[in-house]
């Protein structure tokens, strides 16, 4: 939910107006709305790019994800691994044009633990993948949207620790 729904929803459970402060966030999300769709865009439009790069970054430094007896092993498994990424960054869009990090949070993170755990697959080394993915696509934009952009990824690996 972004912060204007979510905001309305609050006030209308109690029948009042929206508040200063909700006001105040409010418009810090609407000021912000063009520097976080110009960072979705280039997420987006990069998509591919990030996710190979980020890819190749990852299988360097833990060869043994995509090793015989790695979770990542083989052409299919590799594959999967990286429509995890692409998931991952996909998440990550939907939280820079939300201004939120809730989406992420309730599609990519919770249960994410189990998930891995029963899969089998290294949890550190997705958290990896993700970080590699923030430098990639962080280069791709001026500071202040790398700074913006990176809170998202920041957030996934953190959740991921
Ligand atoms: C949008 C929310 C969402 C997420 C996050 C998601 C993840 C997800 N990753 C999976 C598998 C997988 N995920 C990986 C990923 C990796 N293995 C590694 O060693 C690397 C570290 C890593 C890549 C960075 C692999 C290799 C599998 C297949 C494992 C297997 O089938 O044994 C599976 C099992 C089912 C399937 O194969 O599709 C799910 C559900 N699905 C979703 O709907």
């Amino acid at each position: 939910m972004s912060i204007v729904t979510k905001s309305i929803v609050n006030a209308d459970a109690e029948a009042r107006y929206l508040s200063p402060g909700e006001l105040d966030r409010i418009k810090s999300f609407v000021t912000s709305g063009e520097s976080r769709l110009r960072i979705a865009q280039v997420l987006t439009e990069s998509r591919e790019r990030i996710i190979k790069q980020a890819g190749d970054q990852l299988f360097q430094k833990r060869p043994d994800v995509v090793s015989p007896g790695g979770n990542a092993y083989g052409e299919e498994m590799t594959a999967t691994c990286l429509r995890d990424m692409d998931y991952y960054l996909r998440l990550v869009t939907y939280g820079v044009v939300a201004g939120d990090v809730t989406p992420i949070e309730e599609i990519g993170i919770v249960g994410v633990r189990e998930m891995y755990r029963s899969l089998g697959t290294p949890i550190d080394a997705v958290a990896e993948s993700v970080r590699a993915m923030k430098g990639i696509a962080t280069s791709l934009m001026s500071s202040e949207d790398a700074a913006e952009a990176g809170a998202y990824f920041d957030y996934v690996v953190g959740a991921m620790q």
